[in-house]
C-alpha cells in the first residue's frame, strides 16, 4: 500500500499524520487554522490522496503550516521508499476563476523549490511567504523538486488553486511505474 504514518512533536506543535495514496476515503483534517485546513482538504480531495491529520499547537499559523509541511514531507518520503518504481514527474495546471496555478514536481531525491506566485496579503495569516515556506518544508523533507507558478486577483483563489495543483501533481508523480526512471539507473 502506498501509505505511511508519521508523528512529530516539538514544543510548538504535535502533529499526527496518516498519508494514503491508495484510499482517498480515509480523510479527516483538523489543523486548528481553518483556512489551512480548507487548503489541505482541497489538496486531498483533488489529488485523490487520503490524509488523516491532527494538529495540537500554540495556535501560531506559521508554526502550524511549517510543521505540517515537515511532517507531510517525511511521510511522503516514507511512502516513496516503499515503492519499487514511480512515474517520478507530475504536473497540474488548475484554474479557479481569476487564478491559475501550475505545479510541477520531480520526485527523485532532489530537494528544490521555485516559487513564483502573486499573492497580495494572504488569508488568515497564510500569506505568500508562508505558502512558499510550506513548499520548502515539504520539498526538503520529501527530497522532491517543486515549481509553483501562480497568478490571480483573489488571494483565496490563488492559494487554493496552488494546493489543488499540488495534490494533482503529486498524485501524478507517485503513479507506480516499472523500473528506475533515470538515465543514471538510480534515483
Ligand atoms: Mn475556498
Amino acid at each position: 500500500m502506498r501509505a505511511a504514518n508519521f508523528t512529530r512533536e516539538t514544543k510548538e506543535t504535535k502533529i499526527t499524520l496518516f498519508l494514503n495514496f491508495d484510499d482517498p476515503s480515509e480523510t479527516a483534517i483538523d489543523t486548528g487554522v481553518p483556512f489551512f485546513t480548507h487548503m489541505l482538504e482541497a489538496f486531498s480531495l483533488h489529488g485523490n490522496i487520503g490524509l488523516r491529520l491532527n494538529v495540537l499547537s500554540d495556535g501560531n499559523p506559521h508554526h502550524v503550516v511549517e510543521d505540517v509541511g515537515i511532517t507531510l514531507g517525511i511521510a511522503l518520503k516514507n511512502v516513496m521508499s516503499t515503492m519499487d518504481g514511480i512515474k517520478r514527474f507530475g504536473s497540474a495546471s488548475i484554474p479557479m476563476d481569476d487564478s491559475l496555478a501550475t505545479v510541477a514536481i520531480d520526485a527523485a531525491g532532489r530537494s528544490y523549490v521555485v516559487f513564483n506566485a502573486s499573492i497580495a496579503s494572504g488569508v488568515e495569516g497564510v500569506d505568500a511567504s508562508l505558502v512558499k515556506h510550506f513548499m520548502q518544508s515539504l520539498a526538503s523533507h520529501a527530497m522532491i523538486t517543486v515549481h509553483v507558478n501562480a497568478y490571480g486577483t483573489d488571494d483565496h483563489h490563488t492559494i487554493e488553486a496552488i494546493f489543488k495543483a499540488l495534490g494533482v501533481a503529486l498524485s501524478d508523480a507517485l503513479q507506480p511505474r516499472e523500473g528506475v526512471r533515470s538515465t543514471k539507473g538510480v534515483l
